[in-house]
């Protein structure tokens, strides 16, 4: 259940009550696709750095473990050890970026492992299944994530069938919540935008789908090549068109200023690999910029990361010395990293809702966009 709480031009401060606990919007979901956060981040790490909602999936846990081995075991919360709101992506993305041989079909798609190469078939009634038995606090929709660019033609074609889907997808989830051994009889359902950079067939599918009463919405099929300045004009164009009273998740979301301008937009969730991902690299973010700490100048730095930041790498430790711990390829120094990264979104998300709540929110988001240089 969502209750917007107040609204700053476009962009809503919201309270998203779910059965594992409140998440207060808007929110960074911190990506662990495969049930873990890569970096050697435990789940009291996260809790540490005030992490709200975890996302892994579906695809890559149907593979490796396995989901029926996870509901066998209680479900992905216990497995885990996350007992605060997951939410699971439907596999639709990860089968088009990473599985090889695909074949769409209205039935579904069917692919080859990344893993072992062995067959799979996934389709929307599959996806809902496999979610099932995670037992994610909100479910994604299995729908196609089109090519950019995509002729016209491809693209509505695409659209259509990923709206089918998404009709299957509700009534399997409707069906599989009533099971007596279903792990989260409450998981939540949410539906996904496509349309590329038409903003006709965008706002027409908004439309289509906000009619069914679903959870949540999200903008899919962004930032896969499109320039930045295509995708905010895509979210000024669409947003409007996906109701108010629910969440808006702008899916594979981005950098801090790409979060800012989104958010001034109207969408309330995210989730990126970039602080993960990057942090991995010893690159780290500051209200300065994003800093690379392998660069020689850092060799002596006493300094924190970013001064004042109360990370647990920022608490106790140097940019000499993890500088060092990434050079000797030491666990210790991506882990750091990445804890920093991860609280930098968490933290930023913070002063978002503040400013929000305050009514200061384009004041908030100039003035952190202009003191990074490269953002
Ligand atoms: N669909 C799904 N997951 C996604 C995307 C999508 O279009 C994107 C696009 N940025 C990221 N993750 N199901
Ligand atoms: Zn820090």
């Amino acid at each position: 259940m969502y209750q917007l709480i107040k609204k700053d031009g476009k962009a809503k401060r919201g309270r998203f009550t779910t059965v594992h606990g409140t998440i207060e919007t808007p929110v960074f979901m911190n990506v662990g696709t495969v049930a873990a956060i890569k970096g050697a981040v435990s789940t009291d790490d996260l809790k540490e750095i005030r992490t709200q909602v975890e996302l892994s999936n579906t695809y890559h846990l149907h593979v490796r473990p396995g989901d029926r081995l996870i509901k066998e075991f209680g479900g992905l919360h216990k497995f885990m050890n996350w007992d605060r709101p997951i939410l699971t992506d439907s596999g639709g993305f990860q089968v088009f970026s990473l599985a090889k041989l695909r074949k769409i079909k209205e039935e579904g798609v069917s692919f080859s492992s990344h893993i072992d190469g062995r067959k799979i078939f996934m389709g929307p009634e599959e996806s809902m299944q496999i979610q099932s038995n995670l037992g994610s606090t909100i479910a994604m929709a299995f729908d196609e994530c089109p090519p950019h660019p995509a002729e016209r033609k491809y693209m509505q074609d695409s659209v259509d069938r990923t709206t089918r889907w998404l009709y299957r997808c509700k009534k399997e989830m409707d069906r599989l919540n009533r099971l007596p051994d279903t792990v989260n009889p409450h998981q939540m359902l949410f539906g996904i935008n496509q349309g590329g950079t038409y903003e006709d067939i965008r706002i027409s599918h908004a439309k289509e789908i906000s009619r069914l009463d679903l959870d949540g919405y999200a903008l899919g099929g962004l930032a896969v090549g499109e320039s930045h300045a295509e995708m905010y004009r895509i979210l000024d164009e669409t947003v409007p068109y996906l109701p108010e009273a629910k969440p808006t998740y702008l899916m594979g979301v981005g950098t801090p200023a790409n979060i800012l301008e989104a958010v001034d937009r109207g969408v309330d969730f995210f989730d990126c690999v970039y602080p993960t991902r990057n942090g991995r690299h010893g690159h780290v973010y500051t209200n300065h910029g994003k800093m690379n700490l392998f660069n020689k100048k850092y060799e002596l730095d006493h300094r924190p990361i970013e001064e004042g930041c109360q990370c647990p790498a920022c608490r106790s430790y140097s940019r000499a010395y993890i500088r060092h711990l990434l050079k000797a390829k030491e666990m210790l120094g991506m882990r750091l990293c990445v804890l920093h990264n991860l609280y930098f979104y968490n933290t930023m998300m913070e002063e978002i809702r503040d400013a929000i709540e305050q009514g200061q929110y384009r004041e908030y988001k100039e003035r952190k966009l202009s003191g990074m240089e490269n953002k």
